[in-house]
């Protein structure tokens, strides 16, 4: 289920928006947005804390801390709804467009009574938000881009919220006597990026104690259909949840119907068509007599089919079948084979912990490697300078290997970078001779995602073509649902990472996923290499690695196009870029 500090960081965030939209400080927003962040990234759960618990949490002072309890005790915040109430509804639908913000919402509504996005769009046509202060044709371009992406990513939800929820289902259904097995699949169990509805199977005898249960569960909000095979209900967020009851013979089958995706299961359906056979939810069948082959394990069916078991992240259609045929499927890198995380942030910069608490937590998770990559001076508010950075690296130094050490041996290595900002020209912070001193750099678009298709491809190529960047982070820089993926020749940005031995990043922080599966089938064609990265900004961030491992299955990726699986020495080889040792150059 979703963190109460996830639901509470929520809350103080809309506060934040709200105090904006109504004309309040600008100080008094700031505070409940970093109040919202520290909540959001604090490891201890908020509904355990007291008010002089919570008031530990950084950025939590006593006044935030008794909302915080008032909500847990109530629900609500008086202060919030009495905000709320102020917001005419009409400006309200039109934050929720991405890119539009709190402010200017409000001129549209004030100015020219717009209230909803269709007027929006039907305004900007008719050119009449050309007269307002402040909204240029970029502006509209902007905008019709927001209601575009709010529209296309209708009612699906971001992977991470799906996978809390469906494994608290799981974990639930689990319980319930007579169940003999339950798993999530569709779109979830394929990792796909956002997932429309969960759809729940489990095996039993009989279906009934496991509907009354799943229907019963704290979060429903409404039983959309109750049957004996199949119940769906939605939860009191909107999420639509299917739960599909079989018989433990036909596991095999139905788990392999269920996952679809719905383009893979018309191939497999087709391949047994072939050979006279009938493939359905239930089973695999021979046509002719109905007698049934096999059904009971998902290996089952797909051997009887030709082909080998086929991880749930490639079944797209995407040449799985063919390469499955030839048993050519790629051996896919696994979340156990990561050596290390290259790409995180600290309380230095934006990171909300401490060097020493990342780094102890990146230890517990077994990494021999990690990076502390804070961000570079250029990017607005950060305030980093050379002095700050240089101190930090000293730190680094001293706690080198001191982590997770076992026996005699040394522990965890810890590599000192930075997180670049590629300026419009396709520059980076700091001079070579400065960067020099990094262990690696990642380098990323943090500004002007507007420019124009060639400037922009031009910019990340000559960022590439820098001898000291390493990893291009967060490729496109789209937030899904939120901001779309910039408009750069994508190909040639391949082309010329693969050239100049630098990697591309799987940002794996769920709502980025930046490179997106279909773009890493592409770079890989190129021969590029990536870093799946967390992008930690808190200790709990470390974990989301598991959904950029899933977005680099779903790209096809094996061991070996991944640096961040590699032994130390292999990774340290691909970070000088070909640069001559630095020992050796005296
Ligand atoms: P989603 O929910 O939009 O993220 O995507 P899926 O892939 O989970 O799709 P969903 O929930 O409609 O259906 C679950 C699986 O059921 C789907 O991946 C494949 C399987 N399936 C096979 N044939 C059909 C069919 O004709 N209709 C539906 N609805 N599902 C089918
Ligand atoms: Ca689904
Ligand atoms: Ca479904
Ligand atoms: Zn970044």
């Amino acid at each position: 289920m979703a963190r109460p500090n996830d639901e509470v960081a929520a809350l103080f965030q809309e506060y934040a928006d709200l105090i904006s939209i109504t004309g309040g400080d600008a100080f008094r927003a700031r505070v409940y947005e970093k109040a919202a962040r520290s909540i959001g990234g604090y490891h201890a759960d908020v509904s355990a804390l007291d008010v002089k618990g919570l008031q530990e949490i950084p950025n939590v002072g006593k006044s935030i801390a008794e909302k915080v309890t008032e909500y847990l005790r109530n629900g609500s915040v008086s202060a919030v709804e009495e905000l709320r109430a102020k917001i005419p509804a009409g400006v309200r639908r039109l934050t929720a467009i991405p890119m539009l913000g709190p402010k200017k919402a409000c001129v549209l509504y004030e100015e020219l009574g717009i209230s909803s996005v269709e007027e929006l769009t039907d305004a900007i046509h008719a050119e009449r938000l050309r007269d307002l202060k402040g909204f240029g044709p970029k502006t509209e371009e902007n905008i019709l881009h927001g209601i575009e992406l709010l529209q296309s990513s209708g009612d699906r939800v971001l992977l991470d919220a799906a996978m809390d929820l469906a494994e608290d289902i799981v974990a639930e259904l689990s319980r319930v006597t007579g169940c003999r097995r339950c798993t999530y699949a569709g779109s979830l169990r394929r990792l796909r990026e956002t997932v429309g509805d969960i759809d729940v199977l489990a095996a039993a005898g009989s279906s009934s104690a496991l509907m009354q249960a799943f229907t019963e569960l704290p979060y429903v909000s409404e039983v959309i259909a109750h049957g004996e095979k199949k119940t769906s209900i939605r939860t009191t967020k909107g999420l639509a949840v299917d739960l599909r009851v079989v018989p433990q013979a036909s596991w095999g089958a139905a788990l392999q119907y269920f996952t679809g995706s719905k383009a893979h299961n018309i191939r497999t359906r087709e391949l047994a068509v072939h050979q006279k056979l009938k493939l359905s939810e239930y089973g695999l069948f021979d046509a002719e007599t109905g007698k049934k082959i096999v059904s009971r394990t998902e290996e089952d069916v797909y051997a009887r089919l030709g082909l080998p078991w086929i991880p749930p992240m490639l079944r797209e259609d995407r040449g799985e079948i063919e390469a499955g045929l030839r048993d050519e499927l790629p051996d896919l890198v696994e979340e156990k084979d990561l050596r290390g995380d290259l790409h995180t942030h600290t309380d230095l910069t934006d990171g909300l912990a401490p060097l020493e608490e990342m780094v102890a937590a990146a230890a517990e998770r077994g990494y021999a490697y990690y990076a502390i990559t804070d961000h570079g001076p250029n990017l607005y508010m950060q305030q980093m300078t050379k002095e700050r950075i240089l101190a930090q690296r000293e730190r680094v130094r001293e706690l080198d290997g001191t982590y997770g050490k076992r026996g005699k041996q040394r522990g965890m290595r810890l590599l000192h970078g930075v997180e670049l900002n590629i300026d419009p020209d396709g520059d980076v912070d700091w001079p070579e001779e400065f960067l020099d001193g990094f262990d690696l750099c990642v380098a990323s678009v943090h500004s002007h995602f507007n420019q124009a298709r060639k400037a922009l491809t031009g910019r990340i190529v000559r960022a590439c073509e820098n001898p000291y960047v390493n990893i291009i982070g967060h490729p496109t820089t789209r937030i899904i649902g939120k901001r779309p993926p910039i408009d750069a020749d994508l190909d040639e940005i391949f082309a010329a990472c693969a050239r100049t031995g630098t990697a591309l990043e799987i940002n794996a922080h769920p709502d980025r996923l930046d490179l997106r599966d279909e773009d890493i089938l592409r770079a890989r064609r190129h021969g590029v290499k990536f870093a799946v990265d967390s992008d930690a900004h808190s200790t709990l961030h470390l974990a989301d690695m598991r959904y950029g491992v899933g977005t680099a299955q779903r790209g096809w990726l094996t061991k070996d196009d991944v640096i961040n699986t590699w032994p130390e020495t292999r990774l340290r080889r691909f970070l000088r870029k070909g640069r001559a040792d630095r020992k050796s150059r005296g």
